[in-house]
């Protein structure tokens, strides 16, 4: 791969690969758990070719590759594979990138006007027997899980109303829905959030649409038993500077913030705003539940500013990414109550990619873990990913509080986001699946996936799967059964 700029999104771990692959029989240090059995699906950003203009946001829009790691009998293999979206399919023709700036199709050479742009590079989704890839600037694609190849643009079998849908959706352990939103529903820059139902069966069975007070980013959301809520930060749009080939995104310190809560199964005119803190910004949040008083609590990767420094660049914003005063942030509201208040507690630490089980999902819970930087580490962190830093230390948190437990990597090492794996055994908390690199050398690294016990994550791993391969830096994974990739859906 050459020809790309001399530019972090381009060097080091995130040196464009662009190899497809299949690797079997991986080498494994240790004892690979038995219930580890299934597939480690993550989903990796790799543009395929450089850019034709100047754009630091481009780091988001790397093509969506497919990365599978699979367990099974004690053995584990690898595979990689490109997500044929239309806008990838139609720059292998053409030979060379088509696409403008990131998420501004004003930039777009001619020939691809109209074209679906998305990359499908955010997160690997799996519900009722499909494993869609998904990025909340379009519809996902349909990737078949033992395959890898790609089945085309996803829209519910024509159900879908919405033109986006989020990377970050959110399924009842109980019930086996999937719930989901999409912004900028009805086209670039609108205020349309679509929210929608797809039963356990795959069936989309509600979409409504409601306005949000103004079009921002809104890349997670989270529910609860009864509930659906709806974060809003304030990064926004504006159609006529994406028309005159600016940034999709600008963050503003003097907006305010606000959750959207609504009665998941209600109408969207039920739907309340609650007001946050001017100026924060988060990516992902770890749950949300409700308390046996009715109290709603909201818990996120909170920060001052947007955590992206090519954003806050944008935006005149002059804060370094140690001047974020990031935090695991706990917004409770009462949704009985009249007004619009909002209280926050700080429960954890800065970092981001948290994980909870799939079974506490909108539910009361009693440990996630995160990742975060190493505060006592002497020397840079491993340089990668869209921040341009990534994370060298995993927690165990205990949301009853009890003490924190801390897997800290040697220098030069990293994590991506972890995948839980549960235990049958409801006495043992399961396992955490990620994906560690160590530089070892000025543009080398080797790749391990690690398994950890998940309770005990300061013990270390249980079992290392070499990958010899290079990789670059995975946005978000998902854990697959053996069990459910039985069931494929027609
Ligand atoms: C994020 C990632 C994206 C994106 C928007 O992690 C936000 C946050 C990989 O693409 O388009
Ligand atoms: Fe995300």
């Amino acid at each position: 791969m050459s020809g790309f700029p001399q530019h972090p999104n381009y060097l080091g771990l995130n040196r464009p690969l662009g190899e497809e692959y299949d690797l079997r029989d991986l080498p494994v240090e240790g004892a690979l758990p038995a219930e580890v059995e299934g597939t480690f699906f993550r989903a990796v950003p790799d543009p395929a070719f450089p850019p034709f203009l100047e754009d630091a946001g481009a780091v988001l829009s790397g093509d969506g590759m497919i990365s599978a790691i699979r367990f099974g009998g004690g053995r584990a293999s690898v595979h990689m594979r490109y997500v044929n979206t239309a806008r990838h399919l139609a720059e292998v023709k053409a030979g060379q990138t088509l696409f403008g700036k990131y998420r501004n199709p004003f930039t777009d050479r001619p020939e691809v006007e109209c074209l679906d742009r998305t990359v499908a590079n955010t997160t690997p989704v799996w519900h009722a027997g499909r494993l869609l890839m998904t990025k909340e600037d379009g519809r996902p694609y349909r990737v078949h899980p033992a395959t890898l190849e790609t089945l085309g643009s996803y829209d519910f079998g024509g159900a879908l109303k919405s033109e986006t849908m989020t990377a970050h959706v959110r399924i009842d352990p109980e019930t086996g829905e999937l719930f989901f939103f999409g912004y900028e529903a009805s086209g670039l820059a609108s205020r349309t959030i679509a929210y929608g139902i797809v039963d356990k069966q795959g069936k989309l069975v509600r979409e409504q649409w409601f306005d949000a007070p103004y079009c921002a980013m809104m890349h997670d959301f989270t529910i609860t038993q009864n509930y659906a809520l709806f974060p809003i930060y304030p990064t926004t749009c504006d159609l006529e500077r994406l028309k005159d080939g600016g940034e999709h995104w600008i963050h503003h310190q003097d907006l305010d913030s606000w959750l959207g809560v609504m009665p998941r199964y209600g109408e969207v005119s039920e739907l309340r705003w609650f007001r946050g803190p001017k100026g924060v910004s988060c990516y992902h949040m770890m749950n949300a539940f409700e308390d046996e008083q009715g109290l709603i609590h909201f818990d996120q990767c909170l920060s001052d500013s947007n955590a992206f420094p090519f954003i806050r660049e944008a935006s005149g914003i002059p804060l370094q990414q140690w001047e974020l005063n990031g935090r695991l942030a706990r917004w409770t509201v009462d949704p009985k109550a009249e007004g619009d208040t909002i209280t926050e507690a700080v429960i954890g630490p800065p970092g981001d990619f948290p994980v909870i089980p799939a079974a506490r999902q909108g539910r009361r819970y009693d440990h996630g873990w995160m990742l975060t930087m190493n505060p006592e580490r002497r020397g840079p962190p491993v340089s990668g990913g869209p921040v341009g830093a990534m994370f060298d230390m995993l927690m165990r948190l205990d949301m009853r509080g009890g003490p924190p437990q801390a897997l800290v990597l040697p220098m030069g090492s990293c994590f991506n986001e972890p995948v839980h794996v549960p235990a049958r055994d409801p006495a043992h908390e399961g396992w955490l699946l990620a994906v560690v690199s160590t530089q070892a050398g000025p543009d080398s690294f080797s790749h391990e996936c690690w398994v950890i016990d998940a309770g005990n994550v300061a013990a270390g791993a249980v079992a290392k799967v070499a990958i010899p391969r290079n990789l670059r830096p995975q946005v978000h994974g998902w854990w697959v059964s053996a069990e459910q990739l039985a069931h494929v859906a027609e």
